[in-house]
């Protein structure tokens, strides 16, 4: 018998959800000494709309921090595209179809390609990343995603001398998207980052949460995660992966220059404009915990900004 190590099985291969349904049915039956760990949990506890990740390595880059749970995490969001307030996104994200999908990484490198999602599933070992993720409005989760270093697939594609910054676009179709007239945005959602910070470890392509794989209203099929920046830098649903030479526009910037720099740092020293981002509101908690520079990641990405005003580059 032919034994696959993890990086052989494919992404398609992976027990699909609906597996999972019919396999509660079946099991029913059994008694609970001859069922393994999953099916021992709640049906709550199961009833998800992903797909299983296997073969998921633990990263040293994890924080320690208590995880929220995957009930706040899908309920609590922000997806303009798919709503303005924060319960939206999981109701008219519901049936947004992600496949198929691809995404282009193009511009300044030797090696345009694009990726379709098993592609993307497979540039490097997926790791489970255990993440905070502050929200420049004030609140703040902790999750466990799962991904990759952005780098890894940047130096797949060979980056040119003249790759400054990388810019990055998301899905926009009103057919799938009928809220996003009312965004209030301009669409589609577009995001950058100077390239020393996309080449970071700590920036994550990030394919999956919870040990599976990203539920629409969190970003399906891959999003960006950087944990030291406000949360809207960290787009959802990319399909477009440029390298450039000049500093790329960013949604909020367009949207609000004054409130929303292109930088965007988690900063407890830089008020927004119309609050203080002193501290945070944990989901799940009732006393706020004060706000970290740059989120808790100041000792990994202090040094990428020496000599820069973080007043002036918000
Ligand atoms: N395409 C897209 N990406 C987006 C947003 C959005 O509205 N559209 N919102 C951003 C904001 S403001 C935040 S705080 C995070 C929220 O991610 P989460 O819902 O998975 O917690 O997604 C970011 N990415
Ligand atoms: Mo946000």
């Amino acid at each position: 018998m032919l034994i696959k190590k993890p990086v052989d099985i494919r992404y398609s291969e992976v027990t699909p959800k609906a597996l999972y349904f019919n396999r509660r049915k079946f099991f029913a039956g059994i008694p609970a000494a001859f069922l393994g760990a999953r099916e021992l949990l709640s049906p709550s506890a199961r009833a998800r709309a992903g797909t299983k990740l296997l073969a998921l390595a633990k990263s040293p880059l994890s924080t320690p921090e208590k995880e929220n749970t995957y009930n706040d995490v899908t309920h609590y969001n922000n997806y303009y595209e798919f709503g303005t307030s924060k319960d939206e996104p999981a109701e008219y994200a519901k049936n947004f179809k992600t496949s198929p999908w691809t995404v282009s990484v193009e511009g300044e490198v030797a090696k345009p390609r694009k990726y379709s999602i098993d592609d993307l599933m497979h540039v490097a070992p997926l790791e489970e990343r255990i993440y905070r993720h502050r929200c420049v409005e004030g609140w703040s989760i902790v999750v466990p995603w799962a991904g990759y270093s952005l780098s890894a697939l940047l130096k797949q594609v060979e980056p040119t001398a003249k790759a400054k910054f990388v810019a990055f676009q998301t899905y926009y179709d009103l057919g799938q998207m009928p809220r996003a007239k009312y965004a209030g945005i301009e669409l589609p959602y577009v995001e950058g980052l100077r390239i020393d910070e996309a080449m970071h470890p700590l920036t994550m392509l990030t394919l999956g949460m919870y040990g599976e794989t990203l539920p629409p209203q969190d970003g399906a099929p891959v999003r960006l995660t950087v944990p030291w920046k406000y949360g809207f830098k960290s787009a959802k649903s990319l399909v477009k992966i440029r390298l450039v030479d000049k500093q790329p526009p960013s949604t909020w910037n367009i949207t609000n220059a004054h409130e929303y720099g292109f930088y965007s740092n988690v900063n407890p020293a830089v008020d927004h404009p119309r609050w203080s981002q002193a501290t945070e509101r944990r989901l799940g908690e009732l006393r706020r915990r004060p706000t970290l520079p740059f989120n808790g990641y100041a000792d990994q990405v202090a040094n990428l900004y020496t000599g820069m005003d973080l007043k002036k580059f918000y």
